[in-house]
């Protein structure tokens, strides 16, 4: 008997890749746990007929001879498997696209980092040529989108949204897919967004703002990842973790991180028995380890020693900084950008920053009289500074903020340099010579 099995709690890349994973091997059976996520019910209670799946207590651990796990490379995150952990006539197969460092030692490994298990699935069905019913292809595309939020997530690769065109090509169902992609939100979930929103405490820890929220539920609430992403955007947090107490022993922590991923979450997880990618990941603790409080605190304290390293506005600014003085005509403005071919200049001194003159203000003078008038008059003052021990990401946050194009960068009250929108652009998108 050959098995294929996945973690608990399965979400649907976790269940479309056992299935997917029953045709790559054939005379297998899926093994799906017991607990699996909300939408993931949903489907099963209409489609289970459809595929060759079992529950953990059908199988007859005796005669299995094959264990092949995907979407996970950890042993206590599957269901009731522990019997074939120690069998030396048990040949295992891993597929995974998570590194956790799992304890799974497996005979044959597929283990990389692409957005979904099922994209290294479907690789080996396209080199095989196979077929696909259009009902499998729908499940692995809710399984890939599921993963990769619509191929939107910094973890996409470009082989996940080749994936999802050879499963489109193979007849997926988009209708289908929708339906259970976006399960309504229902009054349970609202209010526990809500009662999170009037609970937040932001804390600036390494110039990064992080929630952290104790939440003490009266039942399982039903899609809480997704009510902590969805958190985590409305508090526009860097990475936000929500500890929900699920009795006097456990707890369950779901951590978030922004798109400029500075804070590794599934990292920090670990920590407690957990794991997960850099943007996002989960943990449970039991036998009461940790009390809430206790979680917290130590939360706190793995995020402060995390490293925030990389590259800096220090690194990316330019100095030293041209400044002229309020005084001066803008005429001597207008020269000095066409000379230098720059785009904004300081005002001031580096002590003192009076104001900001950018290319685009030159447009507000109409008479050639005003070409003869002091920049003062046409500067903008109040202008943003940035330290530089800033991230880009952040620089660019501030800049779509303050909808500005030029962010002088300030330290001990002393101007140092300056960065611009195009240094950013260059450094986010990679355009740096090397
Ligand atoms: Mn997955």
């Amino acid at each position: 008997m050959q098995v294929v099995t996945t973690h608990k709690n399965s979400d649907f890349d976790a269940l479309a890749s056992v299935i997917g994973a029953t045709l790559l091997y054939p005379n297998s059976v899926g093994v799906i746990p017991t607990s699996v996520n909300n939408n993931v019910a949903k489907f099963l209670s209409t489609h289970k007929t459809a595929f060759n799946i079992i529950l953990p207590s059908e199988v007859k651990f005796d005669q299995v001879s094959r264990l092949i796990v995907v979407d996970t490379d950890q042993w206590r995150r599957l269901d009731r498997m522990e019997k074939l952990r120690e069998r030396d006539d048990v040949e295992i197969l891993l597929w995974d696209h998570h590194s956790n460092g799992g304890d799974i030692e497996a005979d044959f490994r597929c283990q990389e980092p692409v957005g979904a298990t099922v994209t290294l699935l479907v690789r080996e069905m396209k080199s095989r040529q196979m077929d696909l019913n259009p009902l499998v292809s729908t499940v692995l595309l809710i399984g890939l989108y599921e993963d990769t939020g619509h191929l939107s997530y910094p973890s996409t690769t470009a082989e996940d949204a080749a994936a999802a065109s050879y499963l489109l090509d193979n007849g997926a169902d988009l209708n289908v897919a929708a339906f259970f992609l976006n399960p309504p939100y229902e009054e349970v979930q609202r209010d526990i967004l809500l009662s999170m929103m009037r609970d937040t405490k932001k804390i600036t820890l390494n110039n990064l703002t992080i929630g952290i929220n104790i939440l003490k539920p009266d039942k399982k609430v039903p899609m809480l990842a997704a009510i902590v992403s969805m958190y985590r955007t409305i508090i526009n947090a860097d990475a936000v973790f929500v500890i929900c107490v699920n009795d006097e022993k456990s707890c369950t922590i779901i951590g978030r991180s922004g798109a400029t991923r500075m804070i590794n979450v599934g990292k920090i997880l670990k920590h407690f028995g957990g794991g997960g990618h850099p943007g996002a990941g989960s943990a449970t603790t039991r036998n009461g380890e940790y009390p809430p409080s206790q979680i917290k605190e130590k939360l706190v304290e793995l995020i402060k020693k995390t490293k925030v390293g990389g590259v800096t506005i220090a690194d990316l600014m330019s100095f030293p900084v041209t400044f002229v003085e309020g005084s001066t005509p803008m005429h001597e403005i207008r020269d000095m950008m066409q000379n230098q071919k720059i785009r904004g200049i300081l005002v001031g001194n580096e002590d003192n920053l009076e104001g900001i003159i950018v290319l685009w203000d030159l447009k507000k003078l109409k008479l050639d009289k005003q070409w003869k008038s002091p920049v003062k008059a046409f500067m903008a003052r109040d202008v943003a500074t940035i330290p530089p021990y800033y991230k880009p990401a952040q620089a660019a946050q501030l800049m779509i903020e303050k909808n500005i194009g030029h962010l002088p960068v300030s330290h001990n009250d002393k101007i140092i340099g300056i960065v611009t929108r195009t240094d950013i652009l260059t450094y986010l998108y990679n355009l740096l010579p090397d």
